[in-house]
């Protein structure tokens, strides 16, 4: 093979990897409760109770919050600017907007995303996008640091809006949220990076991470075997 054609792919290569730069910086697979210590220093911390969720034997954390509780998990981290994306589905959802929400907060101004079996709504007034959460949907938030928000369900934007209220926390934060309010819902992963504010053509979608991954395996063996 000519030398420049090999510098050529080598260059295509390099690319492609650089291209695939911006990563998920945590993942949490559902496959133990939130705050679990088995998960270490990627243990997230917790307001209220763990005892309102479930692993299931598929890997998800399925949260059925009562009336007289509160669960909600947060990684504490400084945010400026951050995306966060959950594959989650609602059965119901009663009470305060919040009562079953994710997002993000910096400690100034918070980006919540409330759920709802029938919607999906920006916190504080914002706007909402009908969809049935029912059934799995990948969503995304993100903020920048002039606290944007946007949101997308299936990698497609959905909603823009601000952010607003002051939790005072500074962390990515999920679950029920609310005492009064209840809610059923089930989260097959959250993963977020606090690196920036990214569309899912800047950082796919985690699920879709997973294939690409495994198809850039497939790739590598089939370049083994052939250059043998
Ligand atoms: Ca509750
Ligand atoms: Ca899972």
């Amino acid at each position: 093979m000519p030398r420049f054609i090999t510098v050529a792919i080598l260059m295509v290569l390099f690319w492609t990897t650089w291209s695939f730069a911006v990563e998920w910086e945590h993942v949490y697979e559902c496959n133990n409760l939130p705050d679990d210590k088995a998960l270490g220093d990627k243990a997230w911390s917790v307001f209220g109770t763990s005892e309102i969720g479930k692993i299931t034997k598929d890997g998800e954390l399925h949260i059925t919050d009562p009336d007289n509780k509160v669960g909600f998990f947060m990684r504490d981290i400084r945010v400026d600017e951050a995306t966060v994306e959950a594959r989650v589905k609602v059965l119901s959802q009663a009470g305060v907007s919040y009562s079953l929400l994710f997002g993000i907060e910096d400690g100034v101004t918070d980006a919540w995303l409330d759920l709802f079996p029938d919607h999906i709504g920006i916190d504080n007034g914002g706007p909402i996008h009908n969809i049935d959460m029912t059934k799995y949907n990948i969503l995304r938030v993100t903020k920048d640091k002039r606290n944007k928000i946007a949101v997308y369900a299936d990698d497609e934007k959905v909603l823009e809006g601000v952010t607003g209220g002051n939790s005072g926390r500074k962390d990515i934060i999920f679950g029920a949220g609310s005492s009064g309010g209840s809610s059923e819902s089930y989260w097959d992963y959250v993963v977020y990076t606090t690196t920036g504010a990214f569309s899912p053509e800047e950082l796919p979608n985690y699920t879709s991470k997973l294939a690409v991954e495994g198809e850039g395996k497939s790739a590598t063996c089939w370049g083994m075997i052939k250059s043998r």
